[in-house]
């Protein structure tokens, strides 16, 4: 014969029960409450707004297509001749010249020089770090040089020109002297 249960072990069972019960209502809430969050959480994503854009988060440009704010790693500088001033300088193909020019650079970049002038130019360094010049003695029509910038900083060139390569070339003017300032970043 079974023996009665005791008082104690009733009360047990039924906290047994109950406690069942309140966990699986505990977890049926906790279960919709997760489905509540994420829903709210995928409203507000969809209607989240780049601050800085004002396009959706979600035609945000990924990472990769954003444009590079570094600066070039090569730029160009023309030496034309002009009836006032004799000589100026055109960069990257800019029109018209000026006998002063600042261009960007990151460090290691390369400046390329031409010189279309009626006279030699001889790339000089006035200021700043060691930069490594190549054929800087540009003694004809259509020579070129070039300079290499090693690192961060700000660096002052200019030219020394030479005598006309012909006579009868006349000018306007005092001959302007040309200054490159180049501005290299770190790469
Ligand atoms: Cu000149």
């Amino acid at each position: 014969m079974q023996p009665d249960k005791t008082d104690q072990e009733k009360f047990d069972e039924q906290v047994n029960t109950t406690g069942k019960l309140v966990l699986q209502i505990l977890a049926a809430v906790g279960i919709l409450a997760a489905l509540l969050m994420s829903t709210i959480a995928l409203i507000a994503t969809s209607n989240h707004t780049d601050s800085t854009t004002g396009m959706p988060a979600t035609t945000r440009m990924p990472m990769a297509a954003t444009p590079s704010k570094t600066a070039p790693t090569s730029a160009s500088i023309m030496i034309d001749h002009v009836t006032r001033g004799c000589h100026t300088l055109a960069v990257n193909g800019a029109n018209p010249g000026a006998p002063n020019a600042t261009l960007h650079l990151t460090a290691g970049g390369i400046l390329h020089v031409q010189n279309n002038d009626v006279m030699p130019h001889q790339l000089i360094r006035v200021r700043g770090p060691q930069a490594t010049f190549v054929a800087a003695a540009m003694t004809h029509m259509g020579a070129r040089s070039s300079v290499t910038f090693p690192t961060p900083g700000t660096y002052s060139l200019t030219t020394k020109a030479g005598e006309d390569y012909m006579k009868g070339i006349h000018t306007t003017g005092q001959d302007n002297t040309l200054h490159i300032k180049v501005v290299v970043t770190a790469a």
